[in-house]
């Protein structure tokens, strides 16, 4: 059985609103530890990453913000990450915002050459500093990762892409920019939008996402936006979007990709216990944890 690795990763940094930056916290005070000691693994909690506070920066690019704060992070978490997979562990990434995912995926693809990414979100995240409406840059970590973007981010770890746009795929959108849309189409990433989890159902959806992320590669890399949950089961999210994953089809994918047997590291991010209510999005996030992990029922 693999050793897990618990990293936190308290960054704010790469969208607009402050409380994601205690989602580690949140998650960690929701018991992820213990939950996944009852599964029969050994866990190890490796602490924080140290991240920059933002009132003590100033934003200079106003379609990249805290460019260079969100890059430094990234960098730290990459060599972390880099670290545990070299260790033969698997790393659970505790967000922050999705941001950092541009180092989580660094450090795994520094880790193991070959693997594919299943990005369940309400949002593409593959904007860049052209199409972004926004300038936060936890709008565009997928497009980073699949190398478009700005050449401080792309460069962390020191190579680019570090994920093969055919072996990723979007699960759960449902708000998407058009320019973004545009970009999604050119670099060939397959989508499922919520309407086509509702006319396939969320089981043929990731058995087709498994295949495309799992085969031909050594692993599969989550990388879970709370956010791609309805705002039922998961209220504590910087954009809460409707008409979402259910509690059942949110759990349903975890333990499909728990029997495909392929996941190698995981990222769970968004979580922003200000806008929660009583932790309940914290708990939703160590409850798909533990069904990723192979909890069933019986
Ligand atoms: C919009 C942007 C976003 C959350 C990603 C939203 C991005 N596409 N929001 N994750 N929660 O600003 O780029
Ligand atoms: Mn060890
Ligand atoms: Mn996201
Ligand atoms: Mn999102």
């Amino acid at each position: 059985m693999k050793e897990l690795r618990i990293i936190g990763v308290p960054s704010d940094l790469g969208q607009g609103r402050r409380g994601v930056d205690m989602g580690p916290s949140a998650i960690r005070y929701a018991g992820l530890e213990e939950r996944l000691k009852d599964l029969g693994y050994r866990v190890q909690d490796l602490g924080n990453v140290e991240v920059p506070t933002p009132e003590m920066h100033r934003v200079t690019n106003e379609k990249l913000k805290y460019l260079n704060e969100v890059r430094k992070v990234c960098e730290s978490l990459y060599e972390q990450v880099r670290q545990v997979m070299e260790a033969g562990h698997v790393p659970i990434i505790l967000g922050g915002d999705h941001s950092i995912s541009i180092g989580s995926v660094a450090g795994v693809a520094a880790g193991q050459r070959s693997f594919g990414v299943i990005w369940f979100d309400a949002h593409g995240d593959m904007n860049t500093e052209e199409t972004t409406p926004s300038g936060n840059i936890h709008g565009m970590p997928l497009a980073v990762n699949v190398g478009y973007g700005h050449p401080d981010l792309l460069n962390i770890g020191g190579f680019t892409p570090k994920v093969k746009p055919e072996n990723v795929v979007l699960v759960g959108i449902r708000s998407i920019d058009r320019d973004e849309a545009a970009l999604i189409r050119q670099a060939g990433i397959k989508a499922y939008t919520m309407a086509e989890i509702d006319q396939l159902g969320m089981a043929a959806v990731m058995k087709e996402a498994i295949q495309i992320a799992g085969s031909g590669t050594d692993g599969i890399h989550l990388s879970l936006d709370l956010d791609a949950l309805d705002p039922m089961f998961a209220p504590g999210v910087g954009t809460p979007v409707n008409g979402g994953v259910t509690y059942r089809e949110g759990h349903l994918a975890m333990e499909l990709l728990a029997a495909s047997g392929k996941v190698i590291s995981v990222d769970v991010v968004e979580v922003n216990p200000i806008l929660d209510e009583k932790n309940r999005t914290a708990q939703m996030a160590v409850e798909l944890v533990q069904s990723l992990f192979g909890k069933t029922v019986m």
